[in-house]
């Protein structure tokens, strides 16, 4: 039946309103967004639920804790986690509260079905009970009065109750498994539910009695009792369905199966109990259910009781959409657990975000206004392949394979790889020299395309990543937005006939430590460039770099002079400098004074250092010097050029001289 539809149903997990949202959550519904974009792009019709869980002892414990009836509380906490996806860009085509009336009437047909059917019955319970995941344990399950699932203390509870016979489709699920090893990821978890499968299967208790927990869904034939919460919230992922098509057999056929996007934690449920609930509805399994991992911080589990559970809301604040999108993402693998630090975060802000994607935007569209500030770069005309689309060709199919396959952290770091290669294409092709040469014009128009197009293509594959720098993007190259966008067509090379660009906004600000934006006045005191003039005047002959402050006196500042600061131990132990061979070395356009370096500090990739030192030294005699460099400095950019550095040297009568080191030293070797 339904496994024709080219229908892409995707879901996350329904969110229990007995708290605030925190970074699981965002986690879930930000890599099922990311998912639900990219099959949009692919062009298939994509139906993405997310919603809340509204039931339940839990829900109704935190109502009373709060003086509140459960209705109004679960109203009240549901805009914290809308507001949520709002912020987060999450692109839901439906909401579902396990409290709306078409759910409601969903789960009590198919109770009733269920009950017609023979499959629920009455029977007396007695046993353990986790209350804080609302589960029935055996006394085989249970070890020292613990849950086995969380390790919290179970209670022992004695009543009458219905049961559903899931015992009854176990060889079904087994059999049902093995021919489908596939429908469960990463494959480990597979594992772990077929260990599970190999214990004979319970009946699954599927009511509590109002006397204990009034909030849930009245049973049909049994008015003194309410559905327990998993029954009820799992089937959310039909009566959705059900309730968005012409009539509920019609919404099924065109959604189901479903795609299920979940957290380890409740993989048993996801994986054992649902299949066997559909199958007893003569419906076909989930497609596939992919478990992820967990975020723990700084290497601890996350808990209200540790106090150190990360509040998505804050990493918004600071950090923005699309940081946060990208941080949750390029961290782990997705399936195994990651590890959340502040560190780790504003690292990949400052170096793959304000580093090497907005850097390349800024330098080639800074290029392109320059060189053509009339606009119209066209495409070149026919000929061979180039680098750039060679590089596209091979590189950017890998991001979309990886994206659908759960692998985002791959998807992302092979768009980087791209990103790395159009910032090399900009060192080696040095338009900046080809525009010196009026018999070079075509080949810059040609470079300067070539690199456009592939930050367009940047773009493209970011946009289920990162929706808002997408398009900024877009935009700087003024191509339309993501929202008109798909790979079939806007996913070839050379689809623009020419680029007119528009001067950008930065894309991402450098953080420090903390998370605070360097700001620009702190970055333009610190970093002053050296003015751009054709006579030499006593400001140009100074510093290697863009001098800190502007003293371009030559006689050395006296510390015990009241305008010169004084510098305490921990300041001056923020200061970082290392090492450095020079790699390369070209003027910058269109200044007399300014080289840029590519200077190797046994970083992966050699840093651009823009240095005021034309007067003082030819490019080529720079190739291979020993340098000393100031590492830790916010980045400046200079005519166009951005400086991730600084060289240290002093000034000296006929202009500067360079520090280094006075052995050998690697590239790299700290300096204390
Ligand atoms: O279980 N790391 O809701 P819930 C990663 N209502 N993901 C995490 C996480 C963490 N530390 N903590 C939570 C429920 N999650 C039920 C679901 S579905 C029919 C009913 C994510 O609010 C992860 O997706 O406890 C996990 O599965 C989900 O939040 C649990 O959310």
């Amino acid at each position: 039946m339904a496994e024709h539809s080219p229908w892409f149903y995707l879901t996350t997990p329904i969110y229990y309103v007995n708290d605030i949202p925190h970074i699981g959550h965002a986690y879930t519904t930000v890599a099922a967004d990311v998912l639900a974009r990219t099959r949009r792009l692919m062009g298939e019709p994509v139906f993405f639920l997310t919603g809340t869980d509204e039931h339940g002892q839990k829900v109704w414990q935190s109502a009373e804790r709060h003086g509140l009836a459960p209705q109004l509380y679960v109203d009240r906490i549901l805009p914290r986690f809308r507001e949520l996806w709002e912020r987060l860009a999450v692109s839901n085509d439906d909401f579902v509260r396990t409290t709306q009336p078409r759910h409601v009437q969903g789960v009590r047909e198919v109770l009733s079905l269920l009950r017609e059917k023979g499959d629920i019955y009455e029977g007396s319970y007695e046993g353990w009970y986790c209350l804080p995941d609302e589960r029935f344990w055996t006394d085989k399950d249970v070890v020292e009065g613990l849950c086995p699932e969380c390790r919290r203390p179970v209670e022992r509870i004695s009543e009458t109750n219905y049961f559903f016979r899931m015992g009854r489709y176990q060889d079904w699920l087994v059999s049902h498994y093995e021919a489908h090893p596939e429908t469960i990821r990463p494959e480990s978890r597979l594992n772990e539910v077929m260990g599970f499968l190999r214990k004979p299967l319970g009946d699954l208790c599927i009511s509590r009695p109002k006397s204990r927990v009034p909030w849930g869904i009245e049973l049909p034939f049994a008015p003194d009792y309410v559905t327990y919460v998993w029954f009820d919230a799992l089937l959310n992922y039909i009566t959705v369905p059900r309730s968005t098509g012409s009539s509920p057999e019609e919404g099924m056929a065109r959604l189901w199966p479903g795609t299920h996007v979940i957290g380890k934690d409740i993989l048993t449920t996801h994986a054992v109990y649902w299949p066997i609930l559909l199958r007893a509805l003569d419906l076909p399994p989930p497609r596939l259910i992919f478990a992820h991992g967990w975020w723990t911080v700084d290497g601890q589990k996350m808990s209200k009781s540790r106090g150190n559970v990360v509040d998505p809301v804050a990493l918004l604040d600071t950090f923005g959409t699309d940081a946060t999108r990208y941080f949750l993402l390029r961290e782990g693998q997705f399936g195994q657990d990651v590890d959340f630090s502040r560190e780790a975060l504003v690292n990949r802000i400052n170096r793959d975000l304000a580093n090497d994607l907005g850097n390349l935007l800024s330098r080639v569209t800074a290029m392109a206004l320059r060189f053509f500030p009339e606009g119209g770069i066209p495409r070149p005309e026919g000929g061979e392949r180039r680098e750039v689309e060679e590089e596209a060709l091979q590189l950017l199919p890998e991001v979309r394979e990886r994206t659908v396959g759960f692998e985002f952290h791959r998807a992302l770091a092979v768009l980087w790889e791209f990103v790395a290669f159009l910032n090399r294409t900009v060192d080696i092709r040095a338009p900046w020299v080809l525009a010196r040469d009026p018999e070079k014009s075509a080949e810059l128009s040609e470079v300067l395309y070539d690199l456009l197009e592939g930050i367009r293509l940047v773009a493209l594959h970011l946009a289920p990543f990162l929706p808002e720098t997408a398009d900024k993007i877009l935009e700087a190259l003024d191509c339309p937005g993501t929202g008109t966008l798909s790979y079939a067509s806007h996913g070839g090379f050379g689809v623009v006939a020419a680029y007119t660009v528009r001067p950008g906004a930065a894309l991402f600000p450098r953080r420090d430590a903390s998370g605070a934006i360097l700001s620009e006045e702190t970055e333009k005191s610190t970093r002053k460039p050296p003015k751009e003039s054709s006579s030499p005047s006593k400001g140009e002959t100074a510093p290697a770099t863009p001098p800190a402050g502007d003293s371009a006196s030559a006689s050395p500042p006296s510390a015990a002079s009241p305008e010169v600061p004084v510098l305490t131990y921990e300041e001056f132990q923020k200061l970082r400098l290392a090492t450095g061979i020079i790699r390369e070395a070209v003027p910058v356009p269109k200044s007399k004074k300014l080289l840029k370096l590519s200077v190797d500090i046994g970083e992966a990739m050699p840093r651009t250092v823009v240095a005021g030192i034309a007067g003082s030294y030819p490019p080529e005699s720079l190739v291979g010097k020993s340098v000393v460099v100031v590492t830790n400095l916010a980045p400046a950019t200079l005519m166009g050029v951005t400086s991730q550095g600084m060289l240290l040297a002093a000034t000296v009568s006929d202009g500067v001289s360079l520090l280094t080191p006075d052995r050998d030293a690697p590239p790299g070797a700290g300096i204390r």
